[in-house]
């Protein structure tokens, strides 16, 4: 049996096995490390900051993105709009009152307030009319007034009438002709606007395209006006007259140098523009003083029905 050399000084090989002894107590030191090692990652994934960094990171996330989307939605789409939407229909309804000159209505202290009613503007609706007068102190000042179911309402203004007043009468005729364009054919507006000697003078309104209220001119500068009064020797008065599909109205003068005849003039009143009256043809006649006749040349009337006078 042949053995190993063994050089001098070497150590016995039974010094060996203490190594492997030690490698086993190595690998055993080892498993437990391993073992430790997992536990020690086991407490790690449990309290250490792996578990707590994505946690983090998901808060962060989503509080950072809701309030992006809540401040840019509703900045772009509440603003824009509303801006043109109101400024756009509060100019339109303010431009049409500006039309007429005068928009004075009664007060509620307005005094002698009469109201009538006609188709100032011609198309089919009836309207209103009304004249007031406003004291002031010493006086008062009269009004007339269109109101246009629907449209306008404007006034004039006739001012202090001293010793007289303003009142609407009725709804005329100055220039009806049957078969005009439709819309054409307008009332106008009968109205005290003054007084005389003995008796009141009458103005004429109409209502022009644009739906204010105007006085008749005589078409030389002053207002077209009907002086309706009775005296001892000298009438005047107004009447309606038409005839052959057409209406307008007559002015009417009366005079006596005996008591016992008078002369009479019927004069017919033109319509010589859009805002003139002016006389026209003139028809002469005599009547005996006490003719029941005569009774119209001291009174304003329309059809049968007087309004003053006479
Ligand atoms: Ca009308
Ligand atoms: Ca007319």
């Amino acid at each position: 049996m042949s053995t190993s050399p063994q050089r001098p000084g070497a150590r016995p090989s039974a010094t060996r096995r203490p190594i492997a002894a030690r490698t086993s107590l190595a690998a055993v030191s080892l498993a437990a490390f391993g073992l430790l090692a997992g536990a020690c990652s086991d407490s790690k994934t449990i309290t250490g900051a792996d578990t707590v960094a994505p946690s983090s990171t998901v808060i962060d996330t989503i509080t950072s993105t809701v309030p992006e989307t809540t401040t840019t939605v509703p900045a772009p789409t509440t603003v824009a709009p509303t801006v043109p939407e109101t400024v756009a229909p509060t100019v339109p309804p303010t431009a049409p009152p500006a039309a007429c000159a005068d928009t004075t209505a009664p007060s509620e202290s307005a005094i002698a307030v009469t109201a009538v009613s006609g188709d100032w503007n011609g198309d089919g609706a009836a309207d209103d009319a009304v004249s007031w007068g406003e004291e002031t102190g010493s006086g008062a000042n009269w009004f007339v007034r269109t109101e246009l179911a629907g449209g306008e309402s404007s006034t004039i203004a006739l001012g202090d009438l001293g010793v007289g007043f303003a009142q609407a009468l009725d709804a005329v005729d100055v220039d009806f002709s049957l078969g005009a364009p439709q819309g054409t054919n307008r009332d106008e507006l009968l109205a005290i606007v003054g007084s005389n000697a003995a008796g009141h003078n009458l103005g004429v309104f109409g209502v022009g395209a644009d739906g204010c209220v105007f006085q008749f001119d005589d078409g030389a500068g002053a207002f077209y006006e009907i002086p309706v009064h009775a005296a001892v020797s000298v009438m005047s008065g107004m009447w309606c007259d038409g005839g052959a599909g057409s209406q307008f109205l007559v002015r009417l003068e009366a005079e006596t140098a005996d008591g016992t005849t008078w002369t009479t003039h019927d004069t017919k009143i033109e319509r010589t523009g859009d805002t003139s009256l002016e006389d026209g043809i003139t028809i002469d006649g005599v009547l005996a003083d006490g003719d029941a006749a005569l009774l119209r040349y001291g009174r304003a009337e329309c059809f049968g029905e007087p309004y003053f006078g006479g």
